[in-house]
């Protein structure tokens, strides 16, 4: 069904897998110990050198694409519902976060390959020392501080894989209306105030309003005008 390769050290499975991915068949992924290079969008560092933790990207190469912008959030469903088998409660921070009270456990990054294929690259945070996280510049946690035990990664990897893997084939089919009512329940932000930032850091204040049927986000602005975000960072 899909096929693991694991590697002891990566720069970033994102770019091992973008630079390769004419090697490798539809459903790889790249799996890494730790990563050198591990990166978020617009190239922020993604901590990545202690090996208990997740750092994957997954190839695929569907022959339909109309639903691949909303892959992100498919996966953000998948990884909330493997984070609910540990009895904890995630929330999905749009477009890419998952928090658990309200500090950041995964990122995911999605890159398209040209005509080549997608890259669905996710870190998770399973297995922290408290001080390490400290490293990270914005709150962050780990399954392991949330549930206060150390965390099994094959288990919880294999967990995240078979399930993304079971109802991939109906999402590429349906799409965000196929996980929309998933997604909303692990949503806290619609109906709040919230800011978004662009690349240069420029945040901008609105109304969240609802999710669409194509997972953009519906906001209004101060003037009441509404307006459809397909990207960007969210804060309260
Ligand atoms: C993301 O970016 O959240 C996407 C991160 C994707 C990482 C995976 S690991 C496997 C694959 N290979 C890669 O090279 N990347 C992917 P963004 O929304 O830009 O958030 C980045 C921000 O998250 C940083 O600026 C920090 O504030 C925070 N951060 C960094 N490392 C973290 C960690 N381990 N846990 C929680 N937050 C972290």
């Amino acid at each position: 069904m899909y096929n693991i390769i694991k590697f002891d050290t990566l720069d970033s499975t994102n770019n091992y897998a973008k630079k390769n991915i004419e090697k490798f068949l539809d459903k790889t992924v790249i799996s890494a110990e730790i990563q050198t290079m591990g990166h978020g969008r617009f190239q922020r560092k993604w901590i990545s050198d202690v090996p208990e933790n997740i750092y994957c990207s997954i190839i695929l190469k569907p022959e339909n694409k109309k639903h691949a912008a909303n892959l992100t959030q498919y996966m953000c469903v998948v990884l909330c519902k493997t984070l609910e088998k540990y009895k904890i409660n995630p929330e999905i921070k749009w477009a890419n976060d998952i928090l658990i009270n309200s500090k950041k456990i995964s990122g995911i990054l999605c890159e398209n390959v040209n005509k080549k294929g997608i890259i669905l690259g996710v870190g998770i945070n399973l297995n922290f020392e408290k001080e390490t996280l400290e490293k990270i510049t914005q709150p962050a946690t780990a399954l392991n501080i949330e549930t206060g035990q150390k965390i099994n990664k094959e288990e919880f990897q294999k967990k995240l894989l078979d399930h993304f893997f079971e109802n991939y084939e109906l999402f590429m089919q349906q799409g965000f209306t196929f996980i929309k009512i998933d997604y909303l329940q692990r949503t806290k932000f619609i109906g709040k105030k919230i800011y978004i930032s662009s690349e240069n850091n420029k945040k901008t204040e609105y109304i969240a309003k609802s999710i669409n049927d194509d997972g953009s986000l519906l906001v209004t602005d101060n003037q009441k005008k509404e307006i459809i975000l397909y990207s960007g960072d969210l804060s309260f």
